[in-house]
């Protein structure tokens, strides 16, 4: 008997988990939700597939104490065992490494999405357990934002990322001309970290349109927003705006339109910048034709630009996309002094937005109390994290110094990685570089629902249960609704949850008291409930919240530490202003990142220029990042069962390729397949491969054979200023694949003994 369906929720949406005979059959969209993302037709196939980890597993190898050399991971079989043996192994390993290097030789920087549950939240627990175990190594930042989290807070005092934005209200009705760096993309407001009782930001978007604001996109690929032709195309060059922000600088300086009030009474340094844009620090001046020429963009149109942009009312915004990459830092610092250049900053719907279109929940309401999470303990080691994608580095060069934001840091000797809710073989660049680095740490520990390529690549394997095998809560801080996450069926194999894992682990390890703290889904609900009360703010208790279902919260508009400036309130920065100049990053005589926004050459243009192609692996539209990638949309989506791969049509003709066809794209880090999609909705000399497919490699060849881009990518930091990720600065070169494909294995069981 099917019933209608117990509620629950996830990154892309609340939904209804309908059950038939014990099995979930059907995730059914949350009936407040008008514009659910399809992503939910992926939940039941994954819930129930065939490669799900059913029972705790140890390496062969590793259990029998051989040598990585002779049985490598991710290349042997696994022995199945109870919990109590796995438990007891993890706790052994633990203290072995305790004792003989000590806790920061542990590596809990565990990055990753996991589940919209926030009790549950798998990193968050598993850093509870290995700080009350004694401490570990953690990771600072993200790979959605890394640079950008690094830089804004020196300009603006804050980070814009996670706080402060426009409404899609203030911009429907105060916006005159919108550039859009990056576009806002449909399929990334597909997601939201922690869920959504209804998405909001196409409709947002969609209202904006319809008020008759003038939308550009600048971007490499066309007819990624909403609304069709209603938005302007402006194609660049991947990687470039840089370039086109400073042109326009440029351009508004030589014609006098520049807001010098503004400037004079907000910013400090801009004669400095002003200098750099006349050519008096380096010898180049940076007209539109010297922009011109870098982003492809044709100098009259940025000129034309330029004058648009100032005699309307503008606002500039920029996708997190263009700061994963070679000097991230530089278009989001850029974005900010264009629009002080402008003067508008303050002001509704004027000035800069960061993030828009990244993630659904950006231009919405945000609440001043804190949603339920789970509770966080301290780090003894707080303080020596490293930058999450210089991970790495890090196993490749124990003890080694390294810049960072200032400071100089130094790499711990990692023996021991544990890792619960992210995927590394998925989401980190270079992954040939990666797995041969990934042999160092004597013992590798995963906890994950699935036997996924970081699964396949572990020592220890512990089953976790999926979202919907277990009650939690969904929220996040700008939605208005909080969410229950009721159970709604049994655990899949074995797998336990991730805190009873932990549990047990601390149990073992005698810190259990620590690691508990007596929190329960209804201590973290009354937590935050007795918090929003203090913001005058009335929530349901847990049994009234728990019998609805949900809690609806009301809405309050973000706040605007920009229009506070304007009014007198100084910002957090050293000289209380936006920073045009900065004496503190100057001060640290980066070669990567000067006291002012700068444009420099990309060291994969200069070292990869044997390949002529740029790839752009953005996030995939079928999934979220690499979860559920075996569920049924994401699958239906494939081309020759592989990733699809856009590709402009003169690009594909050059190379003898017809539509549908396996390709091949290779650079010297690596060789991956895809299936091709011909369109000229991507520009001429760029390949558009999203992330996520899972990790398929040939364990001769070395070839991935499923399409995953971080085969390609360059693992190296933005600057020394912030370290972060730079997956979209990639050269590569594609080729018609002539031989017979291979089969795709990604979704194969390992090798397994059963207990
Ligand atoms: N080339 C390229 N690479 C990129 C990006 C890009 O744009 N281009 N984007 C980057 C960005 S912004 C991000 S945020 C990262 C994302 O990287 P990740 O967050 O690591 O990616 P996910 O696929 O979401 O991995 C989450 C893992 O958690 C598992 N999981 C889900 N629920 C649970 C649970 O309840 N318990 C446990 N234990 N596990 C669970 C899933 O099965 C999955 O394996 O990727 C980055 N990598
Ligand atoms: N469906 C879905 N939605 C998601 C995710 C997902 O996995 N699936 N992941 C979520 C996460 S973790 C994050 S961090 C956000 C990421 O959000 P973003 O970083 O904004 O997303 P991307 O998909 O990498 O790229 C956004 C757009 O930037 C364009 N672009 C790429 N390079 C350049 C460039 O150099 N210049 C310009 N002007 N444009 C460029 C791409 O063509 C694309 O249209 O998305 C979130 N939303
Ligand atoms: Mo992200």
């Amino acid at each position: 008997m099917a019933d209608i369906g117990v509620i629950h929720s996830s990154h892309w949406g609340a939904f209804r988990a309908r059950v038939d005979d014990g099995r979930f059959v059907e995730a059914v969209p949350f009936e407040a939700d008008g514009r659910p993302a399809d992503l939910l037709e992926n939940m039941p196939g994954a819930v129930h597939a065939d490669n799900r980890v059913l029972r705790p597993a140890v390496r062969r190898g590793w259990l029998e104490g051989r040598s990585r050399d002779e049985a490598p991971r991710g290349d042997d079989e696994f022995v199945e065992v109870d919990w109590d043996t796995a438990i007891d192994l993890v706790a052994r390993e633990i203290t072995r490494v305790h004792d003989e290097h000590g806790p920061a030789s542990v590596y809990g920087g565990s990055y990753g999405w996991s589940s919209a549950g926030r009790f549950h939240h798998a990193q968050s627990q598993l850093k509870r357990l290995l700080a009350a175990s004694g401490g570990y190594t953690g990771s600072t930042g993200t790979y959605s934002h890394g640079a950008s989290s690094v830089i804004l807070p020196r300009v603006i005092g804050y980070d814009a990322n996670v706080a402060d934005s426009h409404t899609w209200d203030e911009i429907a009705e105060n916006t005159e001309t919108w550039l859009m760096l990056g576009g806002v993309p449909a399929r990334s407001m597909k997601v939201e970290s922690g869920g959504m009782g209804a998405h909001r930001g196409v409709p947002g978007f969609e209202k904006v349109l319809r008020s008759g604001v003038r939308a550009i996109s600048v971007n490499p690929i066309r007819g990624e927003s909403p609304g069709g032709d209603a938005v302007e195309w402006l194609p660049i060059r991947p990687g470039t705006d840089t370039a086109l922000l400073i042109g326009l600088a440029h351009t508004l300086l030589e014609e006098g339109r520049t807001d010098l009030a503004f400037l004079d009474a907000h910013t400090v340094g801009f004669d400095r910048f002003a200098a750099y844009l006349r050519g008096e620090t380096d010898g180049t001046e940076k007209t539109a034709d010297w922009a011109s020429a870098i982003t492809g963009v044709p100098a009259d149109d940025i000129r034309t630009l330029a004058r648009d942009l100032a005699g309307t009312r503008t606002l500039i915004t920029a996708t997190w996309s263009l700061q994963r990459a070679e000097h991230g830092e530089q278009p989001h610092w850029l974005t900010v002094v264009l629009a002080a250049m402008l003067g508008g900053i303050g002001r509704p719907g004027e000035g800069f937005g960061i993030g828009f279109g990244s993630e659904d929940g950006v231009g919405s309401t945000r609440q001043p109390f804190a949603v339920p999470q789970a509770p966080k303990l301290r780090n003894p080691l707080a303080g020596t994290e490293i930058p999450v994608a210089r991970i790495v580095d890090a196993l490749e060069s124990p003890g080694a110094e390294y810049d960072f934001n200032g400071e100089r840091r130094t790499y711990p000797d990692i023996r021991l990685i544990y890792w619960a809710g992210g995927n590394p073989f998925h989401h980190h660049q270079d992954l040939m570089r990666m797995q041969a680095a990934w042999q160092r740490p004597d013992t590798v520990i995963v906890q994950e629902p699935w036997w996924t390529s970081t699964a396949k690549r572990a020592d220890i394997v512990l089953p976790a249960t999926t979202s919907l095998e277990r009650d939690d809560i969904g929220a996040k801080s700008n939605d208005t609704w909080i969410l229950a996450m009721k159970r709604a069926i049994d655990p899949v194999g074995e797998a336990l949850d991730d805190r009873e894992i932990l549990h047990r682990i601390a149990t073992r390890l005698g810190c259990a008291d620590a690691f508990d703290e007596g929190a329960t889904l209804r201590s973290v609900y009354e937590k935050s409930r007795a918090d929003a009360a203090g913001h005058g703010i009335e929530l349901p208790d847990f049994d009234a919240f728990w019998e609805q279902g949900y809690a609806r919260v009301p809405a309050r508009a973000p706040h605007s530490r920009m229009r506070e400036l304007i009014d007198g309130v100084p910002v957090p920065t050293p000289s209380g202003k936006i920073e045009i100049f900065s004496e503190t990053i100057d001060s640290f005589g980066y070669d990567d990142c000067l006291g002012h926004p700068a444009w420099f050459d990309k060291h994969e243009d200069v070292a990869g220029a044997a390949y002529p192609l740029r790839l752009i692996s953005h996030q995939p539209t079928t999934r979220l990042h690499s979860q559920m990638d075996v569920g049924a949309l994401s699958r239906a989506a494939k081309v020759a069962g592989r990733e699809a791969c856009r590709m402009n049509p003169d690009d594909a003709a050059a190379r003898g390729i017809a539509d549908g066809e396996v390709i091949r794209l290779f650079n010297d880090r690596g060789a991956c397949l895809a299936g091709v999609v011909i369109t000229a909705d991507v520009m001429p000399g760029v390949v558009a491969l999203p992330t996520g497919a899972w990790l398929d490699l040939d364990g001769e060849s070395g070839l991935e054979r499923h399409g995953n881009p971080n085969v390609l990518t360059a693992d190296r930091g933005t600057s020394k200023l912030a370290q972060g990720p730079t997956a979209q600065t990639a050269r590569v070169e594609v080729e018609r694949y002539a031989a017979e494909p291979p089969r795709v294995e990604a979704f194969d069981l390992p090798r397994l003994s059963p207990r």
